[in-house]
């Protein structure tokens, strides 16, 4: 096992297979705030996101091929909270579906009433719900830098116009797929980030993860207002508890009390049985 990437809060190994290599996703137990990684884990997290990933891997084998190969062929130390995929031929994009406006596609909407090329309508605002789910896929920034936009025609230009329009209609009918799902139980998911690759075989395939809170925005549908910041739903408390203790947003983070990691746990929990509609259990 030879390990090849550290994300913030995920690893990429190398393990040996029959047919060459395949890769293990770790996903951690640590959770970012303001893009700062907390000292503190939330217990279970990296295990719940990866089995919420492999459960919509599953429910959307009709709608497209995955990279999944086993989610318990895995090292003992990494067992529920990491899987075995294909290693695949990465497209250089991330394909994101936005249904609600937040985030970079906010700012990029103020700036310019469009994103990713996509024209708005006039008069959106924080949290609004978009007329319909759109396309807004990003290029992909070596570490540390921030995610670009990118229009259809760039990533058409780049990877073909028919993989361009396969991806922007994978991209939303994922989307749809998911939204229609949580909303039926109280989740709005503003928003979702995807990545393909092409298989041996030259097939679109769906990687990485799929519909997390750590993917997409997952707001509580009773909770949504436009015209100021959403509560996410996962992370609502610990920021909550961050800016309440002054924090500065920089580096390092304070320590996390027992009650809010509790509390914080619970909400990744409750995204789980929401979506899967089966009960976690360790
Ligand atoms: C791949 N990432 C992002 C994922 C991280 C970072 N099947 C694949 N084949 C080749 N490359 C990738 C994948 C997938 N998935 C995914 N970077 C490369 C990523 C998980 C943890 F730290």
């Amino acid at each position: 096992m030879r390990h090849v990437y550290s994300g913030k809060v995920r690893e990429i190994y190398e393990v040996d297979a029959d047919d060459g290599t395949d890769l293990l996703l770790v996903a951690s137990d640590r959770v970012s705030v303001y893009d700062v990684v907390l000292p503190t884990p939330i217990p279970d997290k990296g295990a719940l996101l990866t089995q919420l990933s492999v459960w919509w891997f599953g429910e959307l084998a009709d709608v497209v091929p995955n990279h999944l190969v086993s989610a318990t062929d895995v090292p003992a130390e990494f067992a529920g909270r990491a899987v075995r995929c294909r290693r695949l031929d990465m497209i250089p994009f991330e394909c994101i579906a936005r249904g609600y406006l937040a985030g970079s596609g906010l700012r990029e909407y103020l700036a310019t009433g469009a994103i990713s090329g996509v024209q708005l309508p006039p008069g959106l605002v924080e949290g609004s719900r978009l007329p319909q789910p759109i396309f807004t896929p990003t290029t992909k920034v070596s570490a540390g830098g921030h995610d670009a936009p990118a229009t259809f025609a760039q990533v058409a230009a780049e990877v073909g116009v028919e993989t361009a329009e396969s991806l922007r209609a994978l991209t939303l009918e994922i989307y749809r797929r998911g939204a229609q799902r949580a909303a039926a139980n109280g989740i709005i998911v503003a928003d979702t980030k995807l990545e393909f690759g092409r298989a041996p075989d030259g097939g679109l395939t769906l990687a990485d993860e799929v519909l997390t809170p750590d993917s997409s925005r997952f707001w509580p549908a009773a909770e949504w207002a436009p015209g100021r910041p959403q509560h996410a739903y996962d992370k609502q408390f610990v920021r909550d508890w961050a800016t309440s203790t002054g924090w500065d947003k920089k580096p390092p983070a304070p320590e996390v009390p027992a009650d809010v990691v509790a509390a914080t746990r619970a909400r990744y929990v409750a995204a789980y049985e929401k979506i899967t509609g089966t009960v976690w259990r360790t």
